[in-house]
């Protein structure tokens, strides 16, 4: 059955058949968000990313409720390092640089604990797990291949951060053809002031990049829909 569901997103909205579209949730994991992890090895703040945890759930529960397709990323490198690009090797302020030890295994390699997504929204069976070595969902994967032959043609942005892993694939995606929205409320950064310039700049211009749009007005779009 097609069901259309209409985002009152701005600048315009965005009227979509359900069964195009995909939440997409990038890098939820231990990494940017605990104690220990490669963002806090930056020298970060990363209690500051938690409240978007409960939005994020409730899109995935009414994604799943729907039956309509999530899309999960996870930035994660090689244990041998040889997808690490030189530049990105650099050590932070504090000396640490990816693939040193932390209390929850090696940063950003893909396989250790600290790697994982967070417990609380972790992937389910069956959903698209893409793991990627860069800061684009696009950069070194297979995801517009396998969302091109799911005939998925709209994407709704969420995760962290806002103006690197998010931006970063939501322009990616733009240039790719498909049509992006990014939930604002259930998108973070570790700095307030990057968090709203990235929304801003992305959908100035009449929404150079996408849409943007809160968790309500994706769950009232869903509720309208009857779904
Ligand atoms: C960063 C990300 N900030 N997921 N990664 O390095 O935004």
């Amino acid at each position: 059955m097609e069901v259309s569901l209409t985002f009152q997103s701005a600048p315009y909205p965005v009227k979509v058949n359900g069964k195009t579209l995909a939440l997409v949730v990038v890098d939820m994991q231990r990494d940017f968000l605990e104690p220990g992890g490669f963002g806090e090895s930056l020298g970060n703040d990363v209690e500051r990313l938690r409240d978007i945890i409960p939005n994020i759930s409730n899109l995935m529960r009414i994604f799943r409720r729907a039956s309509l397709r999530i899309v999960h990323t996870k930035e994660g490198h090689k244990p041998d390092l040889s997808d690490v690009p030189k530049q990105k090797l650099r050590p932070a302020k504090n000396g640490l640089a990816i693939g040193d030890p932390g209390p929850m295994g090696r940063l950003l390699i893909s396989g250790e604990p600290g790697n994982d997504f967070i417990s609380e929204v972790c992937p389910l069976k069956g959903e698209i797990v893409i793991t990627k070595p860069g800061k684009g969902a696009f950069y070194k994967t297979r995801l517009n291949e396998i969302l091109r032959d799911l005939d998925i043609s709209t994407l709704l942005f969420t995760g962290v951060t806002t103006e690197v892993c998010v931006q970063t694939s939501m322009r990616e995606a733009a240039d790719r053809g498909f049509q992006t929205l990014i939930v604002n409320d259930a998108t973070a950064s570790y700095f307030d002031e990057f968090h709203s310039s990235t929304i801003d700049m992305m959908t100035s211009q009449g929404g150079i990049v996408g849409c943007s749009l809160t968790t309500e007005q994706t769950i009232n779009a869903f509720e309208s829909a009857g779904l």
